[in-house]
């Protein structure tokens, strides 16, 4: 082969030079880039300890730096230099200063920066581009401003960065904005649906409105509990994979449990009352209870919280009644001190403060029966007030019949069934004679009550059970229970309950049984009825309902 390259055409050089003055302009301006990236590493490495992003937290350090959390903060600490963790609300920039809200547990501070020698203008240039809803650590100086500042929840402070880290970063697109799910109902601008924000649940509670929801619903079970451990009650765990369904009915989820069948508990009914007979004589669970129930209503979810008591009687249901009384009277009384959760959730969804308590005038009106004055349980009145401290009206069943009677055209039987639309109306009528939203009803009719009920003794026709409403909604059933294993044996035959898969809770009534009754509250039922909220998946935090078991 020949050495020798063939002869060049006259073209070649022209596009050889072009090509390479190309190729030259290109390693140019990379290497121009590559200067000015390696001069802002230099840079960035410099001030790595005065902005940035924060090095992964692995848990090196312990206790290395004293944190103040955004609410802590105040003109006390004016001058003195603080280190908060908080969430971004909003960054700006203006010529050589940066401003930004910060904000946690429902406080927001405003911060700004300013360059000056310490602090180079990039610093500035990284606070503006910092996404919203990141978290970032900021050391500061508090200071006290002239002007208060009406946009953060501290109108009177300003912290004066000196040092900015960025912890997390968040996505840039959000889902929604907070602004967008804060909106009340009546106001003009863009809302969120409510599917929007179950599925991003995570931001939908950074709301005020719905963060403050659940420190309620918090507050609903602290304040349960709290009254029943104060009044003698053991809290119990009964299990929620049984082997045959607690409340009777299709309303069950089956399970595969190895080789054989089970359900999830519709309620821990059957064990309540189980535990009762090992002699703990009052006892109480906070636990999940599962619904198979095709409901696509605002009140009825697949799963949700049952709040459950039990306990021994001496004599009469009444004294179930004067708890659950006392226990809602306690709750409602302490509900009523968390002043900041309640204005953060009126300002999205205004509601009127909760009536419980009938007033000693309207008892006088009305010429209400006052049980605990007469001390015989009786029925003689329509209405009834048993504890002239909590003044919580009881009205029998036919008593309910009637009240309804005097606005519905269709009349109803003392032994007709309410449905929830009666159910609305005679919370309605209730508030308009009795000027409360809060009562119980008691004497319900057999047909519409569980197996395991006591019928009344005057009156086959009726039982010793009770439901409790607010604002015309059941919250709570409940009712004297049979402890007779034949009587229960006899009820669940007539009702066409088939209880030989319960064998063990009707056998737990042969070793002699204490004589009881209990109820069931639904936890989410009370903090939106509570709250006046119109939708329970407002106040479930993951909801579950038939078309919905996500996140
Ligand atoms: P009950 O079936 O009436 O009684 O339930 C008790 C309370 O639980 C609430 N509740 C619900 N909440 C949300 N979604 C649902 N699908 C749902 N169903 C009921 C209501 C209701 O008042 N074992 C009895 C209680 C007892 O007698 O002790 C029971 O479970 O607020």
């Amino acid at each position: 082969m020949s050495d020798q390259q063939p002869a060049a055409t006259p073209e070649e050089p022209k596009i050889n030079k072009k090509q390479a003055e190309k190729e030259a302009r290109i390693a140019a301006r990379l290497a121009e880039e590559k200067a000015r990236a390696e001069e802002k590493a230099a840079l960035l490495a410099k001030y790595s300890d005065v902005f940035g992003n924060a090095e992964l937290l692995q848990s090196t350090g312990y206790n290395t730096k004293e944190y103040t959390k955004v609410p802590q903060l105040s003109a006390a600490l004016a001058d003195k230099t603080v280190t908060v963790r908080a969430r971004v609300s909003t960054t700006r920039k203006k010529g050589k200063l940066a401003f930004m809200v910060i904000r946690d547990e429902n406080s927001s501070v405003q911060a700004m920066a300013a360059v000056d020698e310490a602090r180079p203008k990039e610093m500035i240039d990284y606070i503006g581009q910092i996404p919203c809803e990141s978290i970032v650590d900021v050391e500061a100086k508090v200071t006290v401003v002239d002007q208060p500042i009406t946009s953060t929840t501290h109108s009177d402070i300003e912290l004066q960065i000196q040092k900015i880290h960025c912890i997390s970063e968040s996505q840039r697109t959000l889902p929604f904005t907070l602004e967008d799910a804060s909106r009340r109902e009546d106001e003009e601008g863009a809302k969120v649906n409510s599917d929007t924000r179950l599925n991003c649940r995570w931001l939908d509670l950074r709301t005020p409105a719905s963060n403050a929801i659940f420190r309620m619903q918090s507050r609903v079970c602290q304040h349960f509990r709290q009254y029943l451990l104060d009044n003698d009650f053991f809290e119990i765990h009964t299990p929620k994979i049984i082997s045959a369904a607690s409340e009777g009915g299709s309303n069950v989820f089956k399970l595969q449990y190895f080789n054989r069948d089970a359900f999830l508990a519709q309620s821990p009914q059957l064990y309540k009352q189980m535990v009762l007979q090992g002699d703990l004589p009052r006892v109480f669970e906070v636990a999940p209870v599962f619904r198979a129930e095709n409901s696509n209503t605002h009140r009825h979810l697949t799963e949700f919280v049952g709040l459950d008591v039990e306990l021994r009687i001496n004599e009469h249901y009444y004294e179930v009644l004067d708890l659950a009384e006392g226990l809602f009277n306690y709750m409602f009384e302490k509900l009523a001190t968390h002043t900041k959760e309640l204005e953060d959730i009126r300002a999205q969804y205004p509601f009127e403060p909760l009536v419980w308590k009938i007033t000693e005038e309207k008892i006088k009106e009305l010429g209400i029966g006052i049980i605990s004055e007469n001390k015989q349980p009786t029925d003689q009145y329509e209405a009834r007030v048993h504890n002239l401290e909590s003044r919580m009206l009881r009205l029998n069943y036919p008593h309910c019949i009637e009240l309804l009677n005097t606005v519905l055209e269709e009349k109803l039987a003392p032994t007709d069934d309410i449905n929830t639309t009666n159910e609305k109306l005679l919370g309605k009528l209730v508030r308009e004679r009795y000027g409360v939203d809060f009562f119980i009803s008691d004497r319900f009719p057999s047909t519409v009550r569980p197996f395991y009920t006591m019928p009344c003794k005057d009156d086959t026709r009726f039982t010793n059970s009770y439901d409790m409403f607010i604002r015309g909604e059941e919250i709570s059933s409940g009712a004297q229970r049979i402890h007779v294993p034949e009587m229960l044996l006899e009820r669940a035959k007539s009702l066409q309950v088939d209880l030989t898969p319960c064998k063990d809770y009707v056998d737990s009534f042969r070793l002699g049984a204490w004589p009881h009754g209990g109820f069931g509250v639904g936890m989410e039922r009370v903090v939106m009825l509570y709250l006046g909220l119109s939708n329970v998946r407002l106040v479930s935090m993951f909801p579950r309902d038939p078309q919905r078991v996500t996140p």
